[in-house]
């Protein structure tokens, strides 16, 4: 049997809910092979007016109805974009060679390297869609961190603007349909606001790459099993991670995104094997975790087509051809907008206020409750008083909740700190 299915032939493989790990169980509609005039295969419309033209032409193919579903949400008609994002040597490279059992270059940018904006293009087809041609684009970017510094750091950034503003089947506005932000669960450059973590998802949040409608943000943790191998303190450790980490999303980009752990190295790192799976220390198996919080984020966005293209693309053992595509050069960035970039990510780095009246009533406060659940929600207000400049608590007083919320937006104000709002500064809303 050529075509099976990665994961649901694996011995062990004793749960139905396995086959999710592709797309046979459930499409989105009527299978195309009962529909009329099934077996045509059609590439997809490249824009608007094609696909305006198909329809006119009486044509009706399932091509048309996610071409047409993928321009409603802002995403590319006719190619899947996936954009890679990560500090230096995070994992970039092996996360998704191992996703996708694909060989996109795997090198650590050294000094030498040369610093690109670059796309790998897996050439598959559609079989169920009966469509030729899907595209998988897998835009590796340069490491966050540069050896070069934060000038460099902010050339790299545009050049994933750049990137996106001028590929060819890209049209304006349109977001990748997701953006994997790769992260080393035991790399202390996350910890606290001031990290290079936090830097990069502020440069991240400033070059419109991030849906807040449709959010398109899976975070993957590699390197599972260095912090652990004990099943309960493993899982302790993880749940703290995933806590801070889902903080500072929320803090700079201000969603809510998938976060996934992965060992890239699960040989070396002597992990049990179920069948085609890996199972991590809580027995869950990968990268099948990867794929399914990848299918929840573009089901949720109702993104049939970047849904297709990763099922298609997690396929074990198909053909996928892989083509070296569309390139930005960091050194192409003209200084004026690399200067732009650079300013935002120096201001970032200021530290938190001391001095500041409200940074301090939110401290002691965290101090008398003693509660650790409250920090990160007090975190992120310091954060944002700070970047809006609100350092007295007269600033505060003379405003509604309702006022700060459209400050704050798009980042939600929650309940929670809501609490911390009443309590410390007496905030309120007005109906
Ligand atoms: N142990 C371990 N090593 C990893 C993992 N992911 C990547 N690496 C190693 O880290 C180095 C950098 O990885 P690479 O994928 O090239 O990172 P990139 O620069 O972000 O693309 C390589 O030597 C990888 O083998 C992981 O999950 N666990
Ligand atoms: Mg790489």
């Amino acid at each position: 049997m050529s075509n099976i299915l990665r994961y649901n032939e694996g011995e062990g493989s004793d749960n139905k809910d396995e086959c999710d790990g592709a797309r046979k169980t459930e499409q989105p509609s009527l299978k195309y092979t009962e529909m009329e005039g099934a077996n045509e295969w059609m590439s997809l419309p490249a824009n608007e007016k094609q696909l305006y033209d198909l329809f006119r032409s009486g044509k009706r193919h399932p091509a048309m109805e996610m071409a047409d579903a993928a321009m409603k949400i802002k995403r590319s008609p006719n190619q899947v974009f996936l954009l890679l994002v990560g500090l230096r040597g995070s994992g970039k490279s092996s996360t998704v060679n191992y996703l996708f059992e694909t060989n996109i270059a795997r090198t650590s940018d050294s000094k030498s390297e040369t610093r690109s904006t670059t796309e790998y293009m897996l050439q598959m087809k559609s079989n169920e869609w009966r469509i030729p041609d899907l595209t998988l684009s897998l835009i590796d970017t340069p490491g966050f961190g540069d050896t070069g510094g934060f000038a460099q750091d902010a050339r790299n950034i545009m050049s994933i603007r750049y990137f996106l503003n001028s590929h060819p089947n890209l049209i304006q506005n349109n977001y990748p349909n997701l953006v994997m932000i790769i992260q080393s669960i035991n790399d202390n450059r996350m910890e606290g606001e001031s990290s290079s973590f936090a830097k990069m998802l502020k440069g991240l949040s400033q070059i419109d790459t991030i849906d807040h409608y449709n959010p398109n943000v899976v975070i993957v943790l590699t390197h599972a099993t260095s912090i652990a191998r004990n099943p309960k303190i493993w899982e302790e450790r993880v749940k703290k991670k995933k806590e801070e980490v889902r903080a500072i999303v929320r803090l700079y980009l201000g969603i809510k995104p998938e976060i996934v752990v992965q060992e890239n190295l699960p040989e070396e790192n002597d992990l049990e094997r179920d069948g085609d799976w890996y199972l991590l220390p809580n027995r869950d198996k990968q990268p099948k975790i990867l794929y399914q919080a990848c299918k929840r984020i573009l089901d949720r966005a109702g993104d049939k087509l970047g849904h297709e293209a990763v099922a298609v693309g997690f396929i074990h053992g198909i053909n996928k051809t892989v083509l070296k595509g569309f390139s930005i050069l960091s050194s192409e960035v003209t200084s004026k907008d690399a200067d732009k970039m650079h300013t935002i990510l120096i201001q970032s780095i200021v530290q938190l206020s001391s001095s500041s009246e409200v940074g301090t009533m939110l401290e002691n406060y965290k101090k008398k409750k003693n509660m650790t659940d409250l920090e990160n929600d007090i975190l992120i207000l310091q954060v944002k008083f700070r970047d809006l400049h609100i350092s007295n608590s007269s600033d505060l007083q003379t405003m509604t909740m309702n006022q700060l919320m459209s400050k704050f937006h798009p980042l939600k104000i929650t309940s929670q700190m809501q609490k911390i709002l009443g309590d410390v500064f007496g905030m309120h809303y007005k109906q």
